[in-house]
C-alpha cells in the first residue's frame, strides 16, 4: 500500500480470470500494490471452470486475446479459428507466467464479504477461511457469466448417478462411454457439449425448453498466411475492434436487407453460412433494427435446420419460433449440433410442454415420461451479470448491502461504479456493454479506464471516488430507453434484469449502444475530470 498507509494493499482484485489478471498487470504498472483473490485452485476464471467437452470460444481466437503487449500478440500462436477451452487456459497460464502475475494471486480463497469502512475509507475483505484483508480500492473481476445456476429440481439429492454442470466441470474430466445421459439446456454450452457427448454416450436425451438459433462455426486450423495477415496489422485491427459495435471485427454488410431483393438476400446469407460464425448476423445493417430483416435471417436459419434434421418431430421442436427475434438471445455457434439429432442414440424432449417433474434415484421424470439415467448434465447457464456479485455480501457506505440496493434492479454509473459503494469498481457489470460484446475488448476498456482513473486520483491527491445517485439513475434510464428502441432486445432473455435477478419490473440490464460509443462516453467523462463522480481526499485513521 501507499507509504505510511496501514492498509494491506492499495487494491484488492476479486477473481483471477482474464479481467483479474489484466487488473493485476495494469494496476501494478501504475504503481499500486495489488492482491488478487481467487476461489478456485487455479487461475483462468470461466476458462478454468467450463471444461465440458466441446467448450470453445465463439469469438475468433485472433480477436479473443489480450492486446496490451505487442510481443505477446506477435509470439502467441493460436492453432484454430475458434480456440478450445484447453488452449485458452494454456494462453492464460502463459500470460500469467510471462508477466509474473501469479505472485499476486492467492488461490483457494473465496471471498465471502466486502465491507466499506467509512472511518478508514477502505474495503475490508473477508475470506471463507476467516482471513481479513484491507484495501483502499476493490475491483470485482468476478465475471458476468460465471455463477453457475442450479435451481432446485425436486429429488436431485436422491439421484444415484452423476450430476454435472457445464459451468463447473470436474478437472478430471468425465467419461460418458456406455452411459445413459441427459442434457438439460440448449444454450451455447449445451449446443457445444451435445454433439461431443452423443459420440460416446450409449444414449443421450436432450431436454429442451426453447429452440435456439445456431449458426455453424466452420471451425478449422488457422493457416500461417491468415495468422501472418492478422499479425502484420495487429495494432490497427485491434484499434478498429475497440470501436466496432460489439468489439469484434466482421465483414459488416452495409446494405439493408429490407432494400435487398430476396434472391440477393439469400445469396448473402448463404455466403455467410458457408463462412461460419456469428458474422452471419452482420450480413445486413438492419438485422437488429428491422423486424422484417430480422425475420429474413431467422427464416434462413429455420430453412437450414429443416434441410438437416430428418425426423419431422425433432425438426419441429428444433426450429426456433418466428416470434423469437434472432440475436435477442446470444446466437449460438455450433459444430454439427443439428446433425446430432439424426443419430439413433439421441432423443429430444420438449420440456416446455412436458416439464420436468423431478429427479429420482435412477433417473428423471417429466410429466409424461420417465428416463433411466447414469448421468445428468445441467447446461442451464448462469446467474448472469449480477450473480457472482450477489454471492458476496457487499456492504457499502451506509451499511446497506448491494443486494438491498439492487432489489428493484441493478444500477451503476457507466457500468463501472455504484452510488453508495465508494472505491468499488465493477468489470463487465450491469450498465456496461458486457455480454453484448467481445469480452476481451470490454475487459481491456474497463481495466484501462479504472487504472487511469486511479492514477489521476493519486496525482490529484485524492483517495475517494463515488458516483452520484442522479448520474447513476440517468445512466440506467438512458440504457433502458436505448434498448427499447431495438426490437430484438425486447424479447425475453438473460439480457433482461428479471425478478429472478432481483429486478421488478423487467428492465434491460446492459448498455446496448455499442462498445465504441461506450468507450467514447467513458473517455469523455475522464477528460472532463469525472463529472457524475464525487472525487475527493479523505483523511483517515489509516493514513499518517
Ligand atoms: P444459457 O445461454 O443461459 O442457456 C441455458 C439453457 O438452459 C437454455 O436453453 C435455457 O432455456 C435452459 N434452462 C435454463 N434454466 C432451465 C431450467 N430451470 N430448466 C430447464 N432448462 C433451463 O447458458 P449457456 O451456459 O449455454 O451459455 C451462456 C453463455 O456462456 C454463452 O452465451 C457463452 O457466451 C458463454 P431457455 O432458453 O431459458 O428457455
Amino acid at each position: 500500500a501507499a507509504p505510511g498507509s496501514k492498509l494491506d494493499v492499495d487494491a484488492i482484485v476479486i477473481g483471477a480470470g482474464f479481467a483479474g489478471l489484466l487488473a493485476i498487470y495494469k494496476l501494478r504498472q501504475a504503481g499500486l500494490t495489488v492482491q488478487a483473490l481467487e476461489a478456485s485452485d487455479s487461475i483462468g476464471g470461466v476458462w478454468n471452470w467450463n471444461r465440458y467437452p466441446g467448450a470453445r470460444c465463439d469469438v475468433e481466437s485472433m480477436q479473443y486475446s489480450y492486446s496490451f503487449s505487442e510481443e505477446l500478440q506477435q509470439e502467441w500462436e493460436w492453432s484454430e479459428r475458434y480456440a478450445t477451452q484447453p488452449e485458452i487456459l494454456r494462453y492464460i497460464e502463459h500470460v500469467a507466467d510471462r508477466f509474473d502475475l501469479n505472485r499476486h494471486v492467492q488461490l483457494n480463497t473465496r471471498v465471502v464479504s466486502a465491507t466499506y469502512q467509512a472511518h478508514e475509507n477502505a474495503w475490508q475483505i473477508q475470506t471463507q477461511s476467516g482471513r481479513e484483508i484491507t484495501a483502499r480500492f476493490c475491483i470485482m473481476a468476478t465475471g458476468c457469466l460465471s455463477a453457475a445456476r442450479m435451481p432446485e429440481f425436486p429429488g436431485k439429492e436422491k439421484f444415484k448417478g452423476d450430476i454435472l454442470h457445464t459451468g463447473h466441470w470436474p478437472k478430471s474430466g468425465y467419461d460418458f462411454s456406455g452411459k445413459h445421459v441427459a442434457v438439460i439446456g440448449t444454450g451455447s454450452s449445451g449446443i457445444q457439449a451435445i454433439p461431443m457427448i452423443a459420440k460416446t454416450a450409449k444414449s443421450l436425451t436432450v431436454l429442451q425448453r426453447t429452440a435456439t438459433y445456431s449458426v455453424p462455426a466452420r471451425n478449422r486450423v488457422l493457416d500461417a498466411t491468415e495468422k501472418r495477415a492478422w499479425k502484420a496489422n495487429y495494432a490497427q485491427l485491434r484499434e478498429m475492434a475497440r470501436y466496432a459495435p460489439s468489439g469484434t471485427l466482421y465483414e459488416f454488410g452495409e446494405r439493408k436487407a429490407e432494400e435487398t431483393p430476396p434472391q440477393e438476400q439469400t445469396a448473402e446469407f448463404e455466403k455467410r453460412w458457408a463462412k461460419g460464425g456469428p458474422g452471419f448476423l452482420r450480413a445486413f445493417s438492419d438485422i437488429s433494427s428491422s423486424p422484417i430483416a430480422n425475420k429474413a435471417a431467422g427464416d434462413f436459419i429455420r430453412a437450414k435446420i429443416a434441410e438437416v434434421v430428418q425426423d419431422p418431430e425433432k425438426r419441429r421442436l428444433l426450429t426456433p419460433a418466428t416470434t423469437l427475434p434472432v440475436g435477442s438471445k446470444r446466437i449460438c455457434v455450433d459444430t454439427g449440433y443439428f446433425e446430432t439429432f439424426n443419430r439413433d442414440n439421441v432423443d429430444l424432449i420438449d420440456i416446455r410442454n412436458d416439464p420436468i417433474k423431478g429427479i429420482e434415484e435412477n433417473g428423471l421424470s417429466t410429466q409424461n415420461r420417465k428416463f433411466d439415467l447414469d448421468c445428468i448434465v445441467f447446461a442451464i447457464g448462469f446467474d448472469v451479470i449480477v450473480g457472482s456479485l450477489m454471492k458476496i455480501g457487499i456492504k457499502g457506505r451506509d451499511g446497506r448491502t448491494l443486494k438491498e440496493k439492487w432489489k428493484n434492479g441493478p444500477g451503476t454509473y457507466l457500468g463501472l461504479m455504484v452510488a453508495g459503494f465508494p472505491n468499488l469498481f465493477l468489470v463487465t457489470g450491469p450498465g456496461s456493454p458486457s455480454v453484448l460484446t467481445n469480452m476481451m475488448v470490454s475487459i481491456e476498456q474497463h481495466i484501462e479506464w479504472i487504472t487511469s482513473c486511479l492514477q489521476t486520483m493519486r496525482q490529484q491527491g485524492n483517495n475517494y471516488i463515488e458516483p452520484d445517485e442522479a448520474a447513476e439513475s440517468k445512466w440506467m434510464d438512458d440504457a433502458n430507453s436505448l434498448a427499447e428502441t431495438m426490437p430484438f432486445l425486447r424479447a425475453n432473455s438473460w439480457y433482461m434484469a428479471s425478478p429472478e435477478s432481483g429486478s421488478s419490473p423487467r428492465r434491460f440490464m446492459l448498455y446496448s449502444g455499442g462498445v465504441g460509443t461506450y468507450r467514447e462516453i467513458c473517455d469523455r467523462v475522464a477528460e472532463k475530470n469525472y463529472p457524475g463522480f464525487n472525487i475527493c481526499a479523505r483523511h483517515t485513521v489509516f493514513d499518517v
